[in-house]
């Protein structure tokens, strides 16, 4: 008997079916960042800087500088991930053919190349304004700026993106989540607190007046930035307060967005109640908004739980959003993904309705002493499983492939 097939007996006789679960992890779709590729950077070249409060950290050798290498990478990375998953684009990555255009001025034009890359591949793309590193960001504010012709001019991107999302929906035929993060906020103590968010407010307004089927619009809170330590906007009570008064928007939860002690795992079921959708941006805070690579960790399981054991796996868009430029880039977004999907096969392999009962019943112990032993079950034999038939490599064996396409593509761009 295979290694698979005792295993698969082994959660059988626990009440678990993992070709079930095999089946369920086929069809989540994660939206891969694009910006892993090289740092944030974009190819609209409008700041040599990454400003708006993020920092990639890191001078690994070797990232994309162009459309062609960046795509290049990204599909060294999707024949080493398992499964179909999506694109996430940023307004910056707007490829100009002899015909540069200003953020507020981009057109789907800009975007057409990328539509034809996931259509090619049978991806789906997800898009976001790019409300930073740009000189039109004044005193660290955009869409809240008290100066008229900033606040304008960013206005003017947010709605040239969204039409630009609907055209890739259209183009797709798939739905488009057009997320909006802008960086607004204060290195120190502000006077006025009330107006920056008022100003926001009716941006936003503006900005989502125009109708769409097939964008999904959310916006993503924050709680500092780098440099905007005191205040930031678009807190979370900001913008929850917005989507709960508007019915057509989504509040994107992005793990590292936080105080230290609170958890987005805790946050979902929350959102579950009032909202049909809940985006994502996992991530991996160390210490700050650090963006280090997804790791398999507690609280990416524990997402993972909260998702899979609400019967979610519909309602909750799981995005990615780490940049780490001190590894290779190409194995980073193949550690992160997969360990995405991991979270989730343990998630799926796990029996919540008979631990649902057991806490319903008052039956602590027993709960506590079951939880616990799910945690030790062979489920990697099962994540092995799953990669070959997808024929990807499993997790002791794909390096090999990223690091020779190191030395013979990434290592000859200098
Ligand atoms: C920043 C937000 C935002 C960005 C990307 C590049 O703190 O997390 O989502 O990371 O849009
Ligand atoms: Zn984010």
């Amino acid at each position: 008997m295979s290694m698979y097939a005792q295993v698969k007996e082994r959660y059988a006789a626990l009440g678990v079916d993992t070709e079930k679960a095999i089946a369920a992890l086929q069809g989540i779709p994660i939206s891969i960042h694009c910006w892993q590729g090289d740092d944030v950077g974009g190819f609209d070249r409008a700041s040599d800087d990454l400003t708006g409060g993020i920092q990639a950290t890191g001078n690994y050798p070797g990232k994309a500088r162009t459309p062609v290498e960046l795509m290049a990478d990204f599909d060294k990375a999707l024949s080493l991930i398992p499964g179909k998953h999506r694109i996430n684009l940023h307004a910056c990555y707007a490829i100009f053919e002899g015909d540069k255009a200003d953020r507020d001025a981009l057109t789907p034009a800009h975007f057409a190349r990328w539509v034809d890359y996931a259509r090619e591949r049978g991806l789906g793309i997800d898009f976001n304004p790019t409300y930073f590193s740009h000189p039109a960001v004044k005193d660290n504010l955009t869409l809240s700026s008290p100066d008229e012709e900033t606040r304008a001019f960013w206005v003017r991107h947010g709605i040239a993106c969204r039409r630009i999302a609907a055209s890739i929906a259209e183009a797709l035929g798939k739905p488009v989540v057009h997320n909006i993060w802008i960086p607004d906020g204060f290195k120190d103590v502000p006077a006025d607190r009330l107006g920056p968010r008022l100003r926001l407010q009716k941006s936003l307004d503006e900005i989502l007046a125009e109708k769409f089927e097939n964008v999904i619009d959310c916006v993503e809170s924050k709680v500092f930035g780098i440099g905007l330590e005191s205040f930031t906007v678009g807190s979370s009570e900001f913008y929850l307060t917005y989507a709960a008064g508007r019915k057509d928007v989504y509040v994107l939860l992005d793990n590292g967005h936080y105080h230290p002690t609170e958890f987005v795992s805790e946050k979902i079921s929350s959102l579950l109640t009032g909202f049909d959708k809940i985006p994502l941006h996992v991530t991996r805070p160390v210490r700050w908004d650090s963006d280090h690579v997804v790791l398999l960790e507690d609280e990416l399981k524990e997402i993972a739980n909260e998702i899979v054991r609400n019967d979610a796996l519909a309602r909750v868009l799981i995005g990615l959003d780490f940049f780490d430029a001190s590894i290779n880039r190409v194995a980073a977004w193949v550690v992160g993904v997969r360990n995405m999907q991991k979270a989730l096969l343990g998630a799926l392999l796990c029996p919540w309705d008979k631990l649902r009962h057991m806490q319903d019943a008052g039956n602590f112990t027993a709960l506590m002493v079951e939880m616990e032993m799910y945690k030790t079950l062979p489920f990697g034999v099962v994540w092995e499983e799953f990669c070959a038939r997808n024929n990807v490599p499993d997790d002791g064996s794909w390096l090999k492939t990223v690091l020779a396409y190191e030395r013979d593509v990434l290592l000859k761009r200098v």
